[in-house]
């Protein structure tokens, strides 16, 4: 018996909500008495991954970091949030694995909202810089976004309020015996 830590990991584009999500579970979690941490490139690209850009093998040395990163606080007891595009269906199988073979459980959100949309909110102007060929590489436009095959559960963040993408995930979280 007793609570265990387990690791969230939501994947999607960037602008598809990841973060804004993560932050608003987060804060579900610790209000109802949940321990939870939030992963994110703001305090994981700045610190220990502050070596690494957007190359496709920089990417997945990112997500590996982050992947065992999830695992020690998931292994320490705490609702582990990732929020990075982790574009990359193997590299994310591999997050996955790491907890199975740990013990530990693990659960794939995809944060799914059309790339227009994304486009369109373009909260750091990031999408117009890739579109004029300052940014190369930009995840769905020039880089590529592999989709989950069968994500834990996808919420569709175009016809979905934060709050009901939030209570999606803690719906997950219920009737897997997390919470
Ligand atoms: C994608 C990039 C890129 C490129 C900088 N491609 O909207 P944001 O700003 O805050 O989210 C994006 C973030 C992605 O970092 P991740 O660590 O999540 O990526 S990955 O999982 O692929 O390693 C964006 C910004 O960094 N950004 N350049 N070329 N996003």
């Amino acid at each position: 018996g007793g609570f265990r830590g387990c690791t969230i990991w939501l994947t999607g584009l960037s602008g598809a909500g990841k973060s804004t999500i993560a932050f608003g579970l987060e804060d579900y979690l610790v209000s109802a008495g949940f321990p939870a941490y939030t992963l994110d490139g703001d305090n994981m690209r700045t610190g220990l991954n502050k070596n690494l850009g957007f190359s496709q093998e920089d990417r997945e040395e990112n997500i590996r970091r982050v992947s065992e990163v999830a695992k020690l606080f998931a292994d320490g007891g705490i609702v582990c949030i990732t929020a990075f595009i982790s574009p990359f269906r193997n590299d994310r199988d591999r997050a996955r694995q790491l907890h199975d073979e740990a013990g530990l459980k693990f659960f794939e959100i995809f944060v799914d909202a059309p790339l227009e949309v994304c486009e369109d909110r373009d909260v750091k102007g990031l999408y117009k810089k890739a579109r004029e060929g300052l940014i190369k590489g930009f995840t769905g436009i020039d880089s590529a976004y592999e989709a989950p095959l069968s994500p834990d559960i996808a919420v569709q963040t175009a016809d979905c309020s934060i709050r009901q993408a939030v209570q999606s995930v803690v719906g997950l979280l219920i009737s897997q015996e997390v919470l």
